[in-house]
């Protein structure tokens, strides 16, 4: 089966007993025991529900996976895939990542004990150098929040398999339909499902899928142990965007390089940041590893951070808010919005910069995105 026809049947086969040809809503938090002890395959339903089982199954296909697991949100998602390290263990962590995540792991695990270290993973020789005895996991983003660099999940994969530590990628900004980790040789991909694959800005949510049996068994052991599982109507919500995604995606990507072209010819922007321009440093790795260039770009604005406020304060169309994914287009300031809770000079240091602006370009039509923008240039 293909991209779509997965995504519309995979876990979604018509109900038995009514025929209901969407997966239904099953509320129910707990099932009965023919005896005490005798369990059927739903016992309770932070360990497994029906509609939760639907979404998990579809996921893992879509990821090329074996094995789906779903989150309550895509930091839960990270949160108990860190939690198959101990105490002491190490991890490289890409330096250009979602704020959320940089903060989970400075401000929450490393009180646990773990160990985090930074390096810029476009040169896969950073991580090698980074590499300790006890190394045991390497998490990146490709392409990263929100500089948009791209890294060589296959050569990342050859370093971490040597150093005996998972590859973890978190495959938000590409969702399955332009990229797939797992076939490039990451242990672990992570999803916020929050993001394209719900599709809505409708619902919080979060993914992780393996396919080996050996990182699955304990990881769907935390799922239940943790505890930081969607409820059902999420899973439904998310089921039915994934349907779309193909189609969604496609345009998506269409948008954003007609908007990528747009800037590049705007005398306020100093530069863009988007993977799908034809002279992008990393086309080699990005027509390798991704089937497009999505729907994710940033530029800088001439003027600093009042440049852009009063660029922002114009939009109609866009709209000034965090996440991203969804159908309707969002901008933002990642240093005071998605990445305020990375330090100043740490951000300055890796080009998250004042005048830095992230779009993530939706479904609209694209000539009234263009206009949009340019009645924030106009201000300038
Ligand atoms: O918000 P949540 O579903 O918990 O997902 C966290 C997360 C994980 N990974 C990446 C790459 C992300 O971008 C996010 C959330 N990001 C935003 C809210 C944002 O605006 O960048």
């Amino acid at each position: 089966m293909r991209f779509s026809t997965k995504a519309i049947h995979v876990g979604q086969d018509p109900e038995p007993e009514t025929g209901s040809v969407t997966v239904p809503v099953f509320l129910a938090s707990t099932y009965r025991q023919s005896e005490p002890g005798k369990e059927g395959k739903y016992v309770y339903s932070r360990t497994a529900n029906p509609t939760r089982t639907a979404l998990e199954e579809c996921l893992a296909s879509l990821e090329e996976g074996k094995y789906g697991l779903a989150f309550s949100s895509g930091m839960a998602a990270t949160t108990t895939v860190l939690m198959l390290l101990r105490k002491g263990d190490h991890v490289i962590a890409g330096d250009d990542i979602y704020g959320g995540t940089y903060r989970l792991f400075e401000k929450v695990l490393r009180n646990y004990g773990l160990q985090f270290t930074y390096v810029d993973p476009q040169d896969p020789s950073n991580v090698e150098k980074a590499v300790r005895k006890n190394t045991r996991l390497v998490w990146i983003e490709t392409p990263t929040n929100p500089l948009m660099r791209i890294i060589d999940i296959k050569r990342i994969s050859k370093i971490s398999r040597k150093a005996h530590a998972l590859l973890v990628v978190d495959n938000t900004f590409m969702s399955p339909y332009l990229q797939n980790p797992l076939s490039h040789g990451a242990d672990i991909v992570v999803h916020s499902t929050t993001k394209y694959l719900g599709g809505h800005s409708d619902l919080i949510g979060g993914a992780a899928i393996t396919n080996d049996t050996k990182i699955h068994e304990p990881l769907s052991f935390l799922q239940n142990a943790v505890g930081a599982v969607p409820g059902p109507l999420d899973c439904y919500l998310v089921l039915r965007g994934v349907k779309t995604l193909a189609v969604r995606m496609e345009r998506h990507c269409q948008n954003a390089k007609a908007i990528g072209e747009y800037l590049l010819k705007q005398s306020k922007v100093e530069r863009v940041l988007f993977p799908g321009l034809p002279d992008h440093p990393q086309r080699d790795i990005v027509r390798r590893q991704m089937r497009g260039s999505g729907g994710m770009l940033s530029f800088q604005l001439s003027g600093g951070f009042n440049s852009c406020k009063k660029f922002l304060k114009q939009l109609r169309v866009f709209t000034v808010a965090e996440s991203l994914g969804g159908v309707e287009s969002l901008i933002e300031h990642p240093a005071s919005m998605t990445h305020a809770s990375i330090p100043r000079e740490r951000r300055v240091e890796l080009g998250v910069s004042d005048n830095l602006v992230r779009a993530s370009v939706g479904i609209e039509d694209v000539e009234d995105l263009v206009s949009d923008l340019e009645r924030g240039f106009r201000q300038l």
